[in-house]
């Protein structure tokens, strides 16, 4: 655990007591503060009270008279689509409103740094999508590179739970855009812009707010390195706004889209090749295509991320390479789980947005596809474009035939994963490849997408 510093003695409300609102009220506790927690789920309370944190009611009349700062878990609204009343009174009433990822900043370095040959460092990653595989690849890549190193944030561990850091050790965080936009102090040392695509629109009142969001890991605390996808508008803004110009190599521009030239930093993939290219000389090159954790062009972006964050602290580019060879991927997204009679079968449940989507439908070919369920603002309309290897659609999810009327595909109308699965199955023949890339949320049939994935892994193994 990380202790809570600077706040000794001081009343803290904590608002959630889930994954990051726990361990940052036993890590305030830790550091003699004093937790006051709430959360409206009766169970997550009794979880918290076994842990011995007191939790008293933060709805009622004057609780944050004597409150000199409230933590909110990511998951709760704080503005857009409405604040939820606890960090409104809250905000009404003076209180400073910050997370546990400002906790961590606020107390990650300790005196017994003094002694360290080498000071640890924070990498974080943001951005609409491959967050978990670049801050995983990262994590794995330093762990073969025998750098003590955690994994910790959006990835499913609260950022307070992690053990103080050694000697030269690098804590990787993925960081969400809930995350850091609360997050008071935000000081990375290398900090890592994957892409930006619609998600979340609700929350930031639309794509400004998400932007805005998201750039504040970039520009609150400055980090020493920035990595910044540029394939869209958004991340050639941010990489421009951090350098004096573009020999500037406090920022690694990263590309699949072209071969990025000039005198500054640079890391792109072309044709399933990987390029670094510093001050006009080309430093390093990896063929990526026979790498197996890493499919798809959208991978690749993830594996150059990733590439130049590693790069940024000084590991070989053949250590890199050796370890991308290594790399296992993460259960959900482009998982292979199955190969029969010539079928892949491919889980890709964590596509929960249309661009995560589209990327799938680009890595495979012959592709039977499932897909559907809570669907996101914004509308299907960019899947239609790169449907060209789909032979049929296999529609999921509630409102399935509302879903599946807006593809151009051929479509079936099969609504639980069951039905999906075996139609699926039934018409694959020798080459195609069976994907579940929902491009929706699950809410509306599973508890979350990690349930999805594992009801169509079973399905699929049932079937086989
Ligand atoms: N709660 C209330 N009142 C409310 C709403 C919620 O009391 O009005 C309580 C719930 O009862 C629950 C707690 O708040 O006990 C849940 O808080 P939370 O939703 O923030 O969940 P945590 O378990 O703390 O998990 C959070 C992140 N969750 C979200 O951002 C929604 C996890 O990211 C993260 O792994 C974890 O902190 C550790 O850092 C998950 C996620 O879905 C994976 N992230 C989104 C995404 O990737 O798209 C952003
Ligand atoms: P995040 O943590 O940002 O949600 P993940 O690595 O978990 O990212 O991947 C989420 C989904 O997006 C998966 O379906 C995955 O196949 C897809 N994906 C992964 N990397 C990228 C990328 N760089 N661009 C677009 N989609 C991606």
């Amino acid at each position: 655990m990380i202790t809570v510093q600077g706040l000794s003695g001081a009343r803290i409300a904590v608002l959630g007591l889930g994954r990051s609102g726990l361990s940052a009220a036993l890590a305030l506790r830790e550091g003699g503060a004093i937790p006051v927690c709430w959360d409206d789920n009766d169970a997550a309370r009794v979880a918290a009270e076994a842990e011995g944190l007191v939790c008293s009611d933060l709805k009622k009349h004057g609780a944050f008279d004597d409150i000199a700062r409230l933590i909110v878990s990511p998951g709760i609204a704080h503005m857009y689509p409405v604040p939820n009343p606890v960090v409104a009174a809250a905000l009404k009433a003076g209180v400073a409103v910050d997370n546990d990822i400002g906790l961590f900043f606020q107390s990650f370095a300790t005196p017994e740094w003094n002694n360290f040959e080498t000071i640890p460092q924070v990498i974080a990653v943001t951005g609409s999508n491959g967050k978990s595989t670049t801050s995983a690849l990262i994590h794995h890549i330093l762990t073969h590179a025998q750098r003590p190193c955690q994994l910790a944030g959006n990835i499913g561990r609260g950022v307070l739970d992690i053990d103080p850091a050694i000697d030269g050790e690098v804590v990787v965080l993925e960081l969400s855009s809930y995350q850091t936009e609360l997050a008071r102090s935000l000081t990375p040392d290398v900090a890592v812009f994957t892409n930006l695509s619609p998600d979340h629109l609700d929350r930031h009142a639309g794509m400004g707010g998400y932007f805005a969001a998201k750039r504040r890991l970039f520009a609150e605390g400055g980090p020493d390195r920035a990595v910044i996808g540029v394939d869209e508008i958004e991340g050639q803004f941010l990489a421009g706004q951090l350098s004096e110009g573009a020999a500037d190599d406090r920022v690694i521009r990263v590309s699949v889209e072209e071969k990025l030239t000039g005198p500054g930093w640079q890391v792109f993939a072309r044709k399933g090749f990987l390029s670094e290219y510093r001050k006009g000389r080309q430093a390093g090159s990896i063929d990526l295509r026979e790498i197996a954790g890493l499919p798809g062009a959208h991978n690749h972006q993830n594996a150059c991320a990733a590439y130049a964050a590693c790069r940024a602290l000084g590991i070989a580019p053949k250590v890199i390479e050796v370890a991308f060879h290594s790399f296992g991927g993460l259960p959900h997204r482009s998982q292979t789980i199955a190969e029969a009679n010539g079928v892949r079968y491919v889980n890709d449940s964590k596509a929960t947005n249309v661009d995560s989507a589209a990327k799938a439908l680009q890595a495979f070919k012959n592709i039977r596809w499932i897909c559907g369920g809570l669907q996101k603002e914004g509308g299907l309309e960019p899947l239609n474009a790169v449907a060209g290897e789909v032979k049929k659609a296999y529609v999921i999810g509630r409102e399935a035939a509302q879903f599946a009327m807006q593809l151009t595909c051929e479509t079936q109308v099969c609504t639980t994963m069951e039905s999906a699965v075996a139609a699926a199955m039934g018409d694959a023949t020798d080459g195609d490849v069976v994907l579940l890339a929902p491009a929706a949320a699950s809410f509306d049939q599973y508890d979350s997408f990690e349930r999805r994935g594992e009801d169509f892994e079973a399905e699929v193994k049932a079937g086989l």
